[in-house]
């Protein structure tokens, strides 16, 4: 199950305490102070991790506590420092920590592979009596606890990492064409709304030369205040370099659905509009061969109207267009770094 959002609690370890005692030895019948400090409390840190794309192990648990630190002791010992708490979670999580009036302060985002995060730092060891020695009193009976830890309230938010977000209505093919394009194997139907969680896809262009691509669920008119499946999947092509606008050859106004869904990215976020993009035609093997040049150059003419973007014209199923495709998608995230 992709789960992209989850609520928890964490709390880092305490630092032991620091120990008051005093040095025994035969024929040494008043030893000094020789209390060692408390160990250090673990911290909980966050790591970067390929291999995890949800954050579904965070709806199970909820509260994640690092070990505390041991105590000192006589001898001048310290305390085990508590081990350090390593929450791996997907690349894209945003983290937030929810403070008790309800504000979100940004902790920690999470974009690169085994990129760590200490989100709550581990409490400091007390002093054990063996630094409070002094001159005038040689033998002092106090010593400093650790520091205690309070819970903290995170919230996750996980946007996934691709460089091309695919955006399109319902049914005009999009995950078709992640499916060509790459390894990946979504759900693909004729009927709308078959996508209901992300997927991402790798695209290989060359040995080494790739490109990741996100396919969502289709956008319809009303996107932006919740209708359709919403935008609870827009937030997953936030990021992403460059959009691939996919249009169904055979919508009845290619031009208004371009419009539409345009606005509806504008109205999710003002962002989204300066992301490059490329318009991408599909389903062109639908029009029978001998008219299909001429319905291409009809709906590329009314698009030169108004943008001066290049219309690709493809066929997932048909294998037309795919090639070129790929390599202009491939020059304009090059273009974006
Ligand atoms: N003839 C033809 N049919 C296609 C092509 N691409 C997709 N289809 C068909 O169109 C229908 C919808 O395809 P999907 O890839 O599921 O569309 P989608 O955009 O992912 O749809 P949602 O997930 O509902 O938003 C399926 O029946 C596909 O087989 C194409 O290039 N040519
Ligand atoms: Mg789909």
């Amino acid at each position: 199950m992709f789960i992209d959002y989850a609520k928890i609690r964490v709390r880092a370890g305490n630092g032991g305490d620091g120990a008051v005692s005093f040095r025994r030895e035969k024929y040494i019948p008043k030893g000094g102070p020789d209390g060692g400090d408390g160990g250090r409390g673990g911290s909980i840190v966050v790591k970067g991790d390929p291999n995890v794309n949800t954050l579904l192990d965070y709806r199970y648990s909820k509260r994640f506590t690092a070990a505390n630190g041991l105590a000192g002791s006589g001898n001048r010992k310290s305390g085990h420092s508590g081990e350090d708490l390593v929450l791996r979670m997907p690349m894209g999580t945003e983290i937030f920590q929810i403070m008790d009036d309800g504000t979100k302060i940004k902790l920690a985002d999470v974009t690169d592979a085994e990129e760590t995060f200490v989100l709550a730092k581990g409490g400091r060891g007390g002093k054990g009596n063996s630094n409070f020695a002094t001159p005038t009193n040689q033998a002092p009976r106090h010593a400093t606890p650790g520091k205690r830890c309070n819970e903290l309230q995170l919230e996750l938010v996980l946007k996934l990492m691709a460089d091309v977000g695919l955006v399109g209505f319902p049914n005009a093919g999009k995950s078709t064409l992640l499916s060509v394009l790459s390894a990946a194997r979504p759900k693909i139907a004729d009927y709308e709304f078959t996508t209901l969680e992300p997927m991402l896809g790798v695209v290989k262009i060359q040995e080494y030369q790739h490109f990741v691509m996100a396919d969502i669920p289709g956008i319809i008119e009303g996107a932006h205040m919740g209708k359709g499946l919403g935008h609870q999947f827009l937030r997953h092509i936030q990021r992403t370099s460059i959009l691939l606008y996919l249009i169904d050859i055979n919508s009845e106004d290619p031009l208004e659905a371009y419009r539409t869904l345009k606005a509806e990215l504008y109205l999710y976020d003002n962002f989204m509009e300066k992301k490059p993009f490329t318009i991408a035609l599909s389903k062109i093997d639908t029009i029978p061969e001998e008219e299909r040049a001429a319905r291409i150059a009809e709906v590329s003419n009314i698009f030169a109207k108004t943008t001066d973007h290049q219309i690709q014209a493809i066929s997932s199923v048909g294998n037309i267009g795919l090639e070129p495709l790929k390599y202009t998608l491939y020059k304009q995230i090059k273009e974006s770094l």
